[in-house]
């Protein structure tokens, strides 16, 4: 069996930045975007592996430009997460001959992963981004880290994100998180742009691990707004050390935020519990 046909062939409805797995709609098998040459599905556990795969058109011919710009809603996104949630993996591969996109992973752990392939198309019309997905795993003992409950703070390598207070979420309503960053000195901690934006809000809902995405952008930046059918939201950085992230949720349930923000050359991932309602 070729291994594009079992590999999920949905188009969302959802345009912006952001969208979930659980309002995908299927077209006819000759109208989809999809992966095509998805290799490997099995990896083993901390061995660089390389990923690679093409995204077919509706036409069948591989899709070779994306949308290029200052932003962080160009070329592909791949998103790659336990299904735990305990790990979670965001690069921007580039794009390369033929539309062929690579990139080397590595799977700290066995497990089976959600790999979510977030594309900005260079084509006319309503279509901004969608998503693919597939799952890869790493045989072996998977470890099962519970997300635990909601708390206020987060420390990553002596860095603290601190919720300023604790969110009332809501599906399908836009929200902000205010936090504040500090480095372990306890000064502000300075954004550096990173993949495009200041910093990036990964959002994977337990157990079903739908996707949403949405980014914090310095003033005046555009193309930073994330869309959920008629509902928008744009996170900003309102001075040193403070985030202000938006938040858009298809579907109540548990939600992990993994916030991602590049400070003093380091990329820091810091994970929230959050409850929607
Ligand atoms: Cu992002």
């Amino acid at each position: 069996m070729k291994r594009t046909s079992v590999l999920t062939v949905l188009v969302l409805l959802l345009a912006g930045c952001g969208s979930s797995g659980s309002s995908q709609f299927t077209v006819g098998a000759a109208r989809t975007f999809a992966l095509a040459g998805f290799a490997p599905s099995k990896f083993a556990a901390g061995k660089p592996t390389r990923l690679s795969f093409t995204i077919d058109q509706p036409s069948g011919r591989p899709l070779t430009s994306y949308r290029t710009g200052s932003g962080p809603h160009t070329g592909v996104h791949l998103i790659i997460v336990r299904s735990d949630l305990g790990v979670l993996i965001h690069r921007h591969p580039p794009v390369g001959a033929a539309g062929r996109i690579s990139e080397t992973i590595t799977l700290p752990t066995p497990g089976k992963y959600r790999v979510v392939v977030d594309a900005y198309p260079n084509l006319s019309g309503p279509l901004r981004n969608f998503q693919l997905f597939s799952m890869i795993t790493a045989p072996g003992t998977a470890p099962r880290t519970p997300i635990g409950s909601f708390h206020r703070t987060a420390v990553v390598s002596g860095y603290r994100f601190a919720l300023k207070s604790r969110p009332r979420l809501k599906a399908i309503s836009a929200a902000f998180l205010t936090l504040d960053v500090t480095r372990p000195d306890g000064t502000p901690a300075p954004f550096t742009p990173w993949f495009g934006a200041l910093a990036h809000a990964i959002f994977f809902r337990a157990g079903s691990l739908d996707y949403f995405h949405t980014h914090v952008c310095s003033a005046g930046m555009t193309g930073c707004t994330s869309v959920l059918g008629s509902t928008r939201v744009t996170g900003r950085a309102t001075r040193p050390g403070q985030l202000r992230v938006g938040v858009l949720l298809p579907v109540p349930g548990t939600w992990r935020l993994f916030l991602q923000c590049k400070v003093d050359g380091r990329v820091l991932t810091a994970p929230f519990t959050l409850v929607v309602r």
